[in-house]
């Protein structure tokens, strides 16, 4: 608990039977983490196997594989199903430290922001810790596109490690979103359009093998994704049509979620 406020961590898994324990471990390991709920989307490896031997997880296994997107649809809805009121998602593949979960909970918690991301590029430090060059340059491309159209001033979309407020959650319409890479991108791109300040923490972040699977052919998609869903963004406070994006949500004053 941070105060009176219930904390649950979710880890979309896939294939990360190798880093899935240590993660898990170490999650558990933070202040104020009361649950930590794992979704398995129909692994090929024995990460569901796993799951389920943890003490104290949420364990839930997707029927097949559905993608990353509607492995994260899955945990939020979990996540508010058991009454979380600060949510926080990382990657299980030990790509970004536990250690900033108190962190991230605690600027969610005292109500100064409703969404606090781990950055990898903030510290400066990416490629020294082993971000390719491609993808260090394609993040920093798309971040500077997506800032000009959508306003805001992040080092990075791409980020998995993100911390939630229950109540922005709410109000996100996140069920029209992808089920593939782009749902996180277009999760942001949500927030923004809800004028929510997303702040940001400097995370160090590991590359090895296990943590960092994705191909130049499927950033590529990402990647012009990315663009689209800015563009589509910008079209929309334009007035020149609502992408299908936004179209559900209320916006209000600036701060309050
Ligand atoms: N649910 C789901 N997750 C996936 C799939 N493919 C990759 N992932 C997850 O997506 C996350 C990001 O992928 P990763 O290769 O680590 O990307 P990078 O760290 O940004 O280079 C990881 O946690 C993967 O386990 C998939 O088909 N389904
Ligand atoms: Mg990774």
């Amino acid at each position: 608990m941070y105060q009176d406020k219930k904390v649950a961590v979710i880890l979309p898994a896939y294939n990360a039977e190798q880093t899935l324990v240590k993660t898990y471990e170490e999650v558990a390991g933070q202040d104020y983490v009361d649950q930590i709920i794992i979704v398995d989307d129909a692994s090929q490896d024995r990460t569901s196997e796993i799951a389920r031997s943890l003490p104290d997880a949420i364990v839930h296994v997707h029927p097949e594989n559905r993608g990353y997107g509607a492995n994260q649809k899955t945990c939020y809805g979990l996540a508010l199903e058991h009454g979380a009121d600060i949510v926080v998602m990382v990657h299980p593949d030990y790509q970004y430290t536990p250690k900033l979960i108190p962190a991230m909970v605690s600027m969610i918690g005292n109500g100064l922001y409703s969404c606090v991301l781990g950055s990898r590029i903030l510290g400066g430090r990416a490629l020294r810790y082993g971000m390719p060059v491609w993808k260090y340059t394609a993040n920093r491309f798309i971040t500077f596109v997506e800032n000009v159209l959508m306003g805001a001033k992040l080092s990075e979309y791409h980020s998995g490690y993100r911390a939630f407020s229950a109540g922005l959650l709410r109000r996100l319409t996140l069920d029209v979103n992808s089920d593939d890479f782009i749902f996180d991108n277009q999760m942001l791109a949500q927030i923004l359009w809800l004028d929510q300040e997303i702040a940001e923490v400097s995370c160090p972040t590991k590359y090895f093998a296990e943590a960092s699977s994705i191909n130049f052919r499927r950033s590529l998609v990402y990647g012009i994704g990315c663009l689209l869903v800015a563009l589509r963004f910008r079209l929309s406070r334009m007035g020149l049509g609502c992408c299908f994006l936004f179209r559900g949500m209320e916006r209000r004053a600036p701060g309050g979620d």
